[in-house]
């Protein structure tokens, strides 16, 4: 039987994607800039039936309609009449903030596209995961990346390789699945949010900030830009009617320990996102100084340190010709 497995990695957003041009292709309504984590990593096997398609991912079915009209948007892209058993694990807390969907979308369009006899670029693949989920747009690219505001595909900044002694910190608070997917909680904070306007017009500046300290491999700029883009994300959140809090308490423990570990000169700089969980950027002279402070707030199976990670990998497929990606 013909099939792949593939593997991708998350995106997660120094410059936050929140809000949307346009909902059905998730185009977005700001800037933002990405990186691929290592160490998170979403495996995707696909295989032929002569049954109906399914999906699982962890180990649940997940024939929902958003999956389910993904895939058959697929499918009519890539011209695809066959139907699939497509098996997805996370080897990290899926659906609970850790960008689960970026990976897992990359890897769904990445793997789908090895059945058709089109030769995809790395931007169709990119268009064609961001339908799944935006920031899937990213992770279809290692290292850093971004998805500028309008745009139907990201792009890719810089390689893996560019900031060699760069880590991510990523601090696993919950395994719970969040209460509202970042998909609805945008599009209630767009109808809803006192602060929507505010946060489309102030993101330019961040992205753009963002792209200098990035370019500069200013850890300290690129954390203070990262800083302002998470907290007047989850302002536009707070100002929603009603608001949406993702965090916990840990969460706040978190960001108040990074504050104390900055005043004492350890450059420990915290990132989040549609979820409870914590991301800190650090130098890797820095990382034991953090990760051993961590110790005290969290189990060691809770921090997982990851490096800019590369593109998403076909691992295996058989008894069909496969189309590299070009
Ligand atoms: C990001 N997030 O830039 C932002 C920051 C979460 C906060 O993209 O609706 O699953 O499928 O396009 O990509 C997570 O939302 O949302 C996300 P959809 P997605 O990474």
């Amino acid at each position: 039987m013909d099939s792949v497995i593939v593997q991708a990695s998350p995106s997660l957003a120094l410059v936050k994607y929140w809000g949307k041009q346009q909902v059905g292709k998730n185009i977005p309504a700001t800037s933002s800039l990405g990186v691929t984590l290592d160490r998170l990593v979403t495996t995707t096997s696909i295989e032929c039936t002569t049954g109906q398609d399914s999906v699982t991912i962890d180990g649940v079915d997940y024939r929902d309609a958003k999956v389910m009209g993904y895939l058959s948007f697929l499918k009519n892209e890539l011209q695809l009449k066959d139907r699939f058993i497509i098996d997805s694990s996370n080897n990290f807390p899926g659906a609970s903030g850790l960008a689960s969907s970026s990976s897992g979308n990359a890897a769904l369009a990445l793997g789908l596209s090895q059945f058709s006899k089109k030769e995809l670029t790395q931007q169709q693949l990119s268009r064609l995961a961001q339908v799944g989920s935006g920031s899937a747009a990213r992770s279809v690219f290692g290292g850093f990346t971004t998805m500028k505001a309008g745009s139907d595909y990201a792009e890719q900044l810089y390689s893996a390789d560019f900031w060699p002694d760069l880590r991510i910190i990523v601090c696993a608070i919950s395994t719970e699945k969040k209460e509202i997917s970042s998909g609805d909680a945008m599009n209630h904070v767009r109808d809803s949010s006192v602060f929507y306007k505010s946060w489309l017009e102030s993101s330019k500046d961040l992205f753009r900030a963002g792209l200098l300290a990035l370019k500069n491999r200013n850890l300290e700029l690129l954390g203070s830009v990262m800083q302002r883009s998470y907290k007047q994300m989850v302002a536009t959140m707070l100002g929603a009617d009603p608001p949406i809090l993702y965090w916990l308490p840990q969460s706040i423990e978190l960001v108040h320990f990074c504050h104390s570990l900055r005043r004492r000169g350890i450059g420990a700089w915290e990132t989040m996102d549609a979820g409870p969980q914590v991301k800190i950027l650090c130098l890797a002279s820095e990382l034991s100084a953090i990760t051993s402070a961590l110790a005290n707030y969290l189990d060691e199976n809770q921090i997982i340190v990851a490096k800019p990670g590369n593109a998403p990998i076909l691992l295996r497929q058989s008894e069909f010709q496969v189309n590299a990606v070009s």
